[in-house]
């Protein structure tokens, strides 16, 4: 009898304490470790490391500003993140939606000049001529001068009107699928663009890991752009879990007559 007690309980602890369960969302912020973000301008080939970050490229052809973020995701292996979603804060309200892509920045992509990589970008220094994954400023503010041979789109959504404060939120699978198979460091960089189909004078400004407020109202939270995501089981704790369950059924079978 001791000896079964010992086996159902030792069963009952590798099921209580071995269920592969899904972490509720985890959370990296663009301020947390080595993360950055940046507004980077063509027309005046510079960096705006400031509280608001803007993405437009204007119909009129006087500016092309594109963000760059750099997410540290030092402690999980990425392959083991799923449902990953990309939440950005809006600065402030605007009257008519702003439609806006993402990409996620490949980890050999270098700039047109200078030597930063996606693991190195100073957000203080850099600009749109030393961005991994951007063109060289042509002179053209039309053209994004987005380096598409290094980058993978991940899904473009539209900002609501007049919501400073509240998030929007990019969850394309595309995303999760980026993040899985990064063949680089924890260290991922993604840049945000107008969306191509859409034409505007306007931008879409969101703030940045430096906002302490926002345009009207007064800080509540952390503002910085941020990933979320679940961690998938480990096959080691799914394993235990296994040799548990099995543990059950043979003391199952072994009370049977
Ligand atoms: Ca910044
Ligand atoms: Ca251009």
């Amino acid at each position: 009898m001791k000896t079964a007690c010992a086996f159902l309980c030792l069963g009952a602890t590798a099921l209580v304490c071995l269920v592969p369960t899904r972490s509720s969302a985890d959370i990296r912020t663009t301020a947390y470790g080595a993360g950055a973000d940046v507004e980077l301008r063509e027309h005046t080939d510079s960096g705006a490391n400031t509280p608001s970050m803007n993405t437009r490229t204007s119909s009129s052809g006087d500016r092309n500003e594109v963000i760059a973020l750099r997410f540290d995701l030092s402690g999980y292996t990425l392959s083991d993140l799923t449902g990953v979603t990309l939440s950005v804060i809006n600065f402030r309200n605007d009257s008519s939606t702003r439609k806006v892509a993402l990409y996620g920045v490949h980890p050999d992509a270098l700039p047109p000049t200078g030597s930063f990589t996606v693991d190195t970008w100073d957000e203080t220094t850099v600009k749109f001529s030393t961005m991994p994954g951007l063109l060289a400023p042509d002179g053209n503010f039309l053209t994004q001068s987005l380096n598409l041979d290094k980058l993978t789109p991940l899904g473009q959504i539209s900002y609501h009107p007049n919501s400073e404060g509240l998030p929007e939120v990019f969850s394309d699978p595309a995303l999760t699928t980026f993040i899985q198979t990064y063949s680089g460091g924890n260290l991922v960089t993604f840049l945000l663009a107008q969306a191509t189909d859409y034409s505007t004078t306007g931008q879409a400004r969101i703030a940045s890991k430096e906002a302490t407020a926002l345009n009207s109202s007064d800080p509540l939270d952390d503002y910085a752009p941020y990933l979320t995501f679940s961690v998938v089981p480990e096959p080691g704790a799914a394993a235990l879990f296994g040799a548990g369950l099995g543990l059950l059924v043979a003391f199952r079978r072994s009370r049977q007559p």
